[in-house]
């Protein structure tokens, strides 16, 4: 029985998540870091992940050598697994990065989804579908998909019949009106477009299978119920809702890390101590939200601006440790930004966000360092200049690492004449009557606000690079009165990028109401968990009921 899986390491992304799975499923991992380590007959199961840029992940595996041995490998027979760019990686070229070229193992270029019809990068949770399955990859579950480009299928058919003529299998999926290769195999290989260690339980599945080589596995028998819950409607482009569990995390006055809540970004209890408000422990509650069905999970180090050794950062541990266990993605959150160490030592945002990844972490988020870096932008007349940790995290990381955290206050004017920032008239007039507003933007949690809009951030960071906004709103965090819907509105006109609705959940009808009022791509909740007003799952419960597709696996 097969017990080591060797995984090629060039240090793309988050391989953490993937040694995690591996460990969870009972294998050793073994990190092949150099070519001259990567011996036929020594390996057994071969995993080649890749996150971020083509060009960067197959230029960088070919610059050190891997391309004779990967070849060798391949055409001794024996069991090889693509993921995202691994996948990617097998075919001739990307139009990401039109200078590299791939293992051409097929004559075929990837492209850019079309983003005039729908949110690109995609990011969620989409189905597969094939006439015969492969690897135990079953139509009415869900995996998670992250990535601009994808090897599209052209509608005639054509392409995919000489596909098939060499050999190819494909699992496809469909996201908007573009069909793209989800899954293929062939002989000896096996590719996922999708990321299996953070697609839950039924990810787990297909790594397992793939590891056992158990090819032809029967689907399960499913009712005319299950089915008619399960499948695909492609109401959303072929995504769920995402629903994602978010956690404030702070250290409270005596020292212990924990989950709080704020109202208004306030997280002190309104008793006498006015401690900070303790809900839990971060690891706990993280675990806790996957197995109630989260398709994400947000920390938030919310005090990211007290001085601590970088190494000793809490969060790291926090993220270390829920990394074991919970196989959905992970964003982390404050202090993203190229500090100066306790020791005096300087350090870019980059390597910031690199520890977090290595620790386990799919995303990072950056809240107070996006706003400055849009203010450069604009000053420099609408261009970066490649130093902002958005424009570094995202070329090394790629875009869907990046995510802009938004912690914006409403204001109201007289007219648009009185701020230089976009405006809109409010169905909500304010106490003097006045319904023009615009969303001013605040830094270092909602302590100081800037001369800069929503719309104008939003639209400076895509530019950047930025992957997903998260549409925080100081006036409805913690409220339970409902998302702030003409926030959303603004935030979605501004980008085609993936937005997150946060603030104000109080109820499941709230996250229906974002879902179907605006065009949120996903709706994160706080307080209505931690408090238990409501689990992940009665939220995916009453959007079903409601007509909404979501991901049901409770894990
Ligand atoms: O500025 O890059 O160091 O990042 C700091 C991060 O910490 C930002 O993402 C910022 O949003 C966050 N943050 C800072 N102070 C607070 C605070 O609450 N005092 N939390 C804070 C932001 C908002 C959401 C909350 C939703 C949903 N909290 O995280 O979970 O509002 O709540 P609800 O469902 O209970 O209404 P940087």
């Amino acid at each position: 029985m097969v017990q080591t899986v060797h995984v090629i390491d060039v240090e793309s992304g988050n391989l953490q998540s993937l040694t995690n799975a591996l460990h969870f499923l009972g294998y050793n991992v073994q990190l092949v870091r150099s070519h001259t380590e990567l011996v036929t007959s020594e390996v057994e199961r071969l995993i080649l992940p890749g996150v971020g840029n083509y060009g960067h992940f197959v230029d960088n595996l070919f610059s050190r050598g891997f391309e004779t041995p990967i070849r060798q490998y391949i055409a001794s027979g024996k069991p090889l697994m693509g993921i995202c760019v691994g996948l990617q990686a097998m075919f001739a070229g990307s139009e990401e990065s039109p200078a590299s070229s791939g293992f051409k193992q097929l004559d075929m270029h990837l492209s850019k989804f079309n983003d005039a019809e729908k949110p690109v990068p995609e990011i969620g949770w989409n189905s597969v579908f094939a006439d015969k399955l492969f690897f135990g990859l079953d139509p009415l579950k869900r995996y998670y998909f992250v990535h601009s480009f994808a090897a599209i299928l052209d509608p005639s058919g054509k392409q995919e019949q000489v596909l098939k003529s060499q050999g190819w299998e494909f699992a496809k999926a469909k996201y908007g009106t573009e069909t793209f290769i989800a899954a293929m195999c062939k002989d000896n290989i096996f590719a996922t477009q999708f990321h299996p260690e953070k697609s839950g339980k039924a990810g787990l599945q297909v790594i397992e299978n793939f590891l056992k080589q158990d090819r032809n596995i029967p689907l399960p028998e499913y009712t005319q119920e299950q089915i008619k819950c399960l499948q695909n409607d492609y109401s959303n482009y072929g995504l769920t809702r995402r629903i994602i569990a978010c956690l404030d995390v702070r250290t409270n006055d005596q020292g212990d890390l924990v989950v709080t809540k704020g109202d208004q970004y306030d997280v002190r209890e309104k008793t006498d101590g006015k401690d900070v408000r303790n809900l839990g422990k971060p690891v706990q509650l993280a675990q806790k939200y996957y197995e109630q069905g989260a398709d994400e999970v947000t920390f938030l180090n919310i005090t990211s601006f007290r001085d601590c050794p970088l190494r000793d950062t809490p969060m790291l541990e926090v993220l270390r440790q829920a990394a074991k266990t919970v196989f959905v993605p992970l964003t982390v959150g404050g202090g993203i930004k190229d500090i100066v160490d306790t020791d005096g030592t300087k350090v870019p945002a980059l390597e910031v966000a690199s520890l977090y990844f290595k620790s386990g972490a799919d995303k990072v988020s950056i809240g107070t360092d996006a706003v400055l870096a849009a203010e450069k932008y604009y000053a420099m007349g609408g261009k970066g200049d490649g130093t902002s940790p958005i424009e570094t995290i995202s070329k090394a990381y790629g875009a869907q690492a990046v995510v802009i955290s938004v912690d914006p206050k409403r204001v109201y004017v007289n007219s648009p004449a009185d701020t230089k920032n976009k405006t809109f008239q409010s169905k909500f007039p304010d106490t003097e009557g006045r319904t023009w507003c615009w969303n001013q933007c605040t830094i270092k949690g909602g302590r100081e606000s800037r001369d800069m809009g929503v719309y104008e951030l939003i639209k400076a960071c895509e530019a950047l690079g930025a992957g997903e906004i998260l549409l925080n709103c100081i006036d409805k965090d913690g409220s339970n009165s409902g998302y702030d819907l003409e926030l959303i509105d603004q935030a979605k006109s501004a980008c085609s990028i993936p937005v997150i609705a946060s603030s104000g959940a109080g109820t499941p009808a709230h996250f229906e109401e974002a879902f179907t009022k605006t065009k949120a791509d996903a709706c994160l909740g706080a307080g209505l968990f931690h408090r238990g007003d409501y689990t992940v799952y009665d939220v995916k419960e009453y959007l079903l009921e409601h007509g909404l597709k979501v991901r049901m696996d409770k894990e």
